[in-house]
């Protein structure tokens, strides 16, 4: 019987060849791909999520329990395209135009694969009209915008404001050090989260 329980200490512990290795012997012993991915990977991710919420632990060990995950779904991820299972949902983000900060906005990306979304990353100094190409040609639910400049913070709504011409129904999500929900709420936004943790949860609230 997989240890399911011993896949998300390894993600916990950020232990790529531990995480690799359970996953493998998981499936060979026949267990759910899903099963494996919801109480396995994302139940580590999780954990390491409400830890980094409650400054527990810091950017290094998220990004370290981030790669292990990554290197255990790669073993994985063909064994869920078989069994079709679908992600919680497609979330396109990336850095504002004119801004080139990406190390949160790739938190951000990280911990919302953790947690079952698919991530379609369009990485930093993104035009508007980019983001409203990418929405509708891969027909996300979230779109995701982040800047770290208060001169770049303007081009979120003009992202914005560009998303909701277009026609795009897709929700939208800010965030980045200098965002507020006051500012969210300003221009328009669906959402705010001041860290990767709460982005994951409020990714959750807008695609329920
Ligand atoms: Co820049 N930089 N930088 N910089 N840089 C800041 C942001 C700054 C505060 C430094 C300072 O002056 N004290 C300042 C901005 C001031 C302001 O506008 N208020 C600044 C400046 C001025 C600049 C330049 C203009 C400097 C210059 O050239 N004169 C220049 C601009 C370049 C550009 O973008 N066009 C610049 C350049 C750079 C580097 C390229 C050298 C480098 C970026 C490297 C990279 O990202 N690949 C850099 C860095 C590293 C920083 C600091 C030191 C660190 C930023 C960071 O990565 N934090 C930063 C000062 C600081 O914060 N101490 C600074 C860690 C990261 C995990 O946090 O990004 O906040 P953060 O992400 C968090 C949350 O905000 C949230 O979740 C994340 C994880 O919890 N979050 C989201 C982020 N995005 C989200 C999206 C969401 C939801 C939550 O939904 C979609």
């Amino acid at each position: 019987m997989a240890d399911l329980k011993a896949l998300a200490d390894a993600v916990i512990r950020g232990d790529q060849s531990a995480a690799v290795e359970i996953t493998k012997a998981a499936l060979e012993e026949g267990t759910a791909a899903k099963s494996v991915l919801d109480d396995g990977l994302i139940a580590g991710m999780d954990i390491v999520g409400a830890r980094f919420k409650k400054n527990e632990v810091y950017i290094p060990e998220v990004l370290i329990a981030a790669r292990a995950m990554k290197m255990a779904m790669e073993i994985l991820e063909p064994e869920l395209v078989k069994a079709g299972v679908q992600p919680v949902g497609k979330f396109l983000i990336g850095t504002v135009q004119g801004d080139l900060h990406d190390i949160g906005k790739n938190l951000v990306a990280m911990m919302l694969k953790g947690a079952g979304f698919e991530v379609i990353d369009l990485g930093v100094d993104v035009r508007p009209e980019k983001f409203v190409e990418q929405a509708k040609s891969t027909g996300v639910q979230l779109v995701g915008i982040s800047a770290l400049l208060t001169t770049t913070m303007p081009g979120m709504e003009k992202a914005i404001k560009a998303l909701k011409d277009a026609g795009v129904s897709a929700k939208i999500m800010i965030g980045g050090a200098p965002v507020t929900q006051g500012y969210a709420d300003k221009i328009g936004a669906d959402g705010y989260a001041a860290d990767a943790a709460s982005a994951v949860d409020i990714a959750k609230t807008l695609v329920a």
